[in-house]
């Protein structure tokens, strides 16, 4: 079955002011169509390997044929870091997270102010194109970047929360403002979504 851009769950202008509805647009129906594309079009052909799920093929990279590999390590991880994306932010979110995530978030980080700043940080120091990631590993908490499209999962590692620090995602509001960009980010995150996910990753 080929890959598809799954449907965004709320409106395009529904994360205003914080990311503008045609950002949103772009984003989703342009740039994560033309990953989703352009993994089918590397995995057609090969019906051992299109058979697989995103995860297993990504989780597993070696074991991808080496002449379509960086195709599905690039495109395949665009595919699933931006369908991650889509369900970790959301309208009427942001704010501070509760129950276990929260908890987790003050044992590992200190407090919330400074995973906050972390991941502010992190993504402030991330030089090019790439993601910030909220990771449990080995049941902690971590905050990690990584450059282009590459995911937690290909290191083991199970991404939480992810923050697309790609120009693509911010340019057209506060472009070269990237501080600004992941200060606001903070308004749009899914608590519940990350809860969810962190729930799932230390079982
Ligand atoms: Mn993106």
């Amino acid at each position: 079955m080929p890959f598809e851009v799954p449907k965004l769950k709320y409106d395009y202008n529904s994360l205003e002011p914080y990311i503008d509805e045609q950002t949103m647009r772009t984003h989703h129906d342009r740039h994560h169509q033309a990953y989703v594309d352009k993994v089918n079009t590397a995995l057609d052909g090969n019906t051992e390997h299109r058979s697989k799920t995103i995860e297993a093929l990504l989780s597993n990279l070696n074991s991808v044929p080496e002449p379509i590999r960086m195709a599905v390590r690039n495109n395949g991880g665009g595919h699933y870091n931006h369908s991650l994306f889509w369900e970790m932010i959301g309208p009427k979110s942001g704010g501070k997270p509760t129950g276990e995530i929260a908890t987790a978030i003050d044992k590992d980080f200190g407090s919330f102010e400074s995973f906050k700043e972390k991941l502010k940080t992190a993504g402030l120091n991330l030089f090019g194109s790439g993601w910030v990631w909220l990771i449990v590993n080995n049941g902690k908490l971590e905050v990690i970047a990584l450059p282009n499209q590459d995911n937690p999962i290909s290191q083991g590692k199970t991404p939480i929360l992810g923050v697309d620090v790609w120009e693509h995602a911010y340019y057209l509001k506060y472009q070269n403002k990237r501080a600004e960009y992941l200060d606001q980010f903070f308004n749009i995150i899914n608590w519940k979504k990350v809860e969810e996910l962190y729930s799932k990753a230390k079982k």
